[in-house]
């Protein structure tokens, strides 16, 4: 078993922005956004929302986080609840289905408010689709509006304001969004009612990682028969097989370098709720689901908080 370290949490650079977003010509919304989640999403989407000129208000659980932003110019607010009271549109960026949960239906959650009249919420971490009518369903009985935004891309497209956006949900919510999406993602989808834009987020989720796994098997039969993985990646570079993703991820898998750009524990939890999906649809998944077995015993030998490539490690044994 090999000795784990965990990776290295990068501080976030405030002064660092996208190339790209000189060239948007960005008008910036004048209602003011709330951000619940500062963790390596929010934190970099808040940075250019910031940038671009928005009026920001924003939490996280661990306090401290918020330190950065308020000298960037965000206002901070010591619950959920404060963050939707001072903002128009209230974004949400945690880890999981269950965070994302918590901080609509917990204690000081948003629904706390009761009366949420002329306010907006946005989902974007990643959750399943019946997660998300929960949630919408809530915001609604409450009067507020919703829309579910998945951010589909990595921690470095995030960073590169190239993240795509698919949305689901309250349309006008969508539109009055649009200054921070065109700061954030490359492209935008409308993908019509609550859950669709879920479904296929976890549908592009399970490309990404049953092929990951396949590259991960390749590349460690190709070690164990001592044959250069460089030169692997070189010749696939060639072929009509390459694409950016699974040329960035050979080359960490050749490097051994797993500083995560879309942790493994982010991976895995994406497989279970495919899975959760396809089991009440009564859909075969073996691949899948095989997949995800790959992907939980990854997790075990210690590479929750990696990149998702770390699931080399695990096909090398
Ligand atoms: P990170 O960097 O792991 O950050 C996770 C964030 O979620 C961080 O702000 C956490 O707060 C927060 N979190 C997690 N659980 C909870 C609960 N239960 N209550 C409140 N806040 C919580 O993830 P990323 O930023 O890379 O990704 C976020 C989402 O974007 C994820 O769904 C991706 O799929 C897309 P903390 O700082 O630990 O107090």
């Amino acid at each position: 078993r090999p000795v784990v370290t965990r990776p290295e949490t990068q501080a976030i650079d405030m002064n660092s922005r996208s190339n790209t977003l000189a060239d948007r010509d960005i008008v910036p919304s004048e209602l003011t956004f709330g951000f619940l989640g500062l963790g390596m999403m929010g934190s970099t989407i808040v940075k250019d929302l910031i940038y671009t000129g928005h009026k920001v208000v924003v939490w996280n659980r661990t306090i401290d986080k918020c330190q950065p932003f308020v000298e960037a110019g965000a206002e901070v607010k010591d619950t959920p609840m404060d963050v939707v009271e001072a903002a128009d549109i209230i974004f949400c960026c945690v880890s999981d289905p269950k965070g994302a949960k918590d901080l609509v239906f917990g204690n000081c959650g948003v629904l706390q408010l009761k009366d949420l009249r002329n306010k907006a919420y946005v989902e974007m971490s990643t959750v399943d689709p019946d997660t998300s009518l929960d949630i919408g369903e809530g915001i609604k009985q409450c009067n507020g509006r919703y829309l579910e935004a998945q951010i589909h891309g990595s921690r470095q497209e995030a960073a590169d304001g190239m993240l795509i956006i698919l949305a689901g949900g309250d349309r006008t919510v969508f539109e009055e969004c649009h200054s921070c999406f065109k700061t954030i993602a490359k492209n935008t989808f409308f993908l019509g009612n609550v859950g669709n834009a879920c479904k296929v987020n976890l549908i592009l989720q399970t490309i990404q990682a049953v092929s990951l796994v396949g590259l991960a098997e390749a590349l460690a039969l190709a070690d164990r028969f001592s044959i250069s993985l460089n030169d692997i990646i070189d010749i696939f570079d060639l072929t009509s097989m390459k694409s950016p993703l699974l040329l960035a991820k050979g080359k960490e898998m050749a490097k051994g370098d797993f500083n995560p750009q879309q942790p493994l524990s982010h991976m895995q939890r994406d497989l279970r709720l495919v899975l959760n999906m396809a089991e009440n649809l009564d859909q075969s998944m073996p691949v899948t689901s095989i997949t995800n077995e790959v992907f939980k015993h990854t997790k075990r030998l210690g590479y929750s908080e990696h990149d998702s490539s770390a699931v080399f490690v695990r096909s090398r044994f």
